[in-house]
């Protein structure tokens, strides 16, 4: 049975006359109606949120850049862990990429900075008001993934971040639609310099298509999970756990 818009219209004003067979009696009936109304909304919804997840962020000219790209949260950790790894100029930092992968990797800035990279100039915008447009280059996380192997049951990726707030720890999540979009990059260059401390040195993630608070900085640890239980007070990130910011921010 194909059903046309024609068809239901005609099935719906025949229906008041009573001269019905058939398909033509389906059509004509109130819940059937109802039914394709609802099926209808379902798909636009499903299709809208489909091709909306996948598209890319704006991206914009060099000239049309932010004089200063200005720092918030926290700019300086103050552990005693990465005021050593600064102090020796990130030399013995690693990134982990870990959890439900098939190669787990320790990663030094050289092995990433030699990695094929993504240039993007892009706007971030941040929930208390203000936004930004600067020059970001990192190596796509897509690659990462495949290079650890991670595994189908993984849903999740939580960066664990080097800076404490009080006891705990900055920490942040998002699921593998954005960690394999185009556009998500570990970042280690900001305006064609290496990562400023107050903007996340030594790598940051950049995910275009959320709010600022996603955008976790001073990365230490990126692990594969089935769930984001269990870590913080389970909502995904340190603002969703301690001010209930939205988990999927997206812009
Ligand atoms: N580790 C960590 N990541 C973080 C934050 C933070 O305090 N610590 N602040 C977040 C917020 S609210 C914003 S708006 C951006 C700010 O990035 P910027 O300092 O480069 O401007 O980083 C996000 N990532
Ligand atoms: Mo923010």
């Amino acid at each position: 049975m194909i059903l046309t818009r024609r068809a239901l219209v005609t099935g719906a004003a025949l229906g008041a006359g009573g001269l019905l067979s058939g398909c033509d009696a389906l059509n004509g009936s109130e819940r059937f109606q109802r039914m394709i109304a609802l099926a209808e909304g379902a798909n636009l919804r499903i299709q809208r949120a489909v091709t909306a997840r996948g598209a890319l962020a704006r991206e914009y000219r060099p000239e049309e850049r932010s004089p200063v790209f200005r720092s918030n949260g926290t700019a300086m950790p103050s552990t005693p862990l990465y005021q050593n790894l600064l102090a020796g100029g990130f030399a013995d930092w690693r990134l982990a990429i870990d959890g439900l992968v098939a190669r787990p990797l320790s990663l030094s800035l050289g092995e990433l900075t030699a990695m094929p990279a993504r240039e993007q100039i892009t706007r971030h915008d941040c929930v208390e008001g203000w936004s930004a447009i600067g020059k970001w280059r990192g190596v796509p996380l897509a690659g990462l993934l495949d290079a650890a192997g991670v595994r189908p049951s993984a849903r999740y990726l939580v960066f664990h971040c080097a800076d404490l707030f009080g006891s705990a720890p900055y920490y942040e999540s998002i699921d593998m639609v954005d960690a394999r979009h185009p556009q998500t990059i570990l970042a280690y260059a900001l305006n064609d310099r290496m990562l400023p401390v107050a903007n996340g040195a030594p790598l940051r993630l950049r995910v275009e298509r959320q709010l600022g608070y996603k955008h976790a900085k001073y990365l230490m640890r990126v692990e594969a999970r089935d769930t984001l239980a269990g870590i913080g007070q389970g909502k995904g990130g340190f603002w969703e756990d301690v001010a209930g910011y939205e988990w999927y921010a997206g812009i």
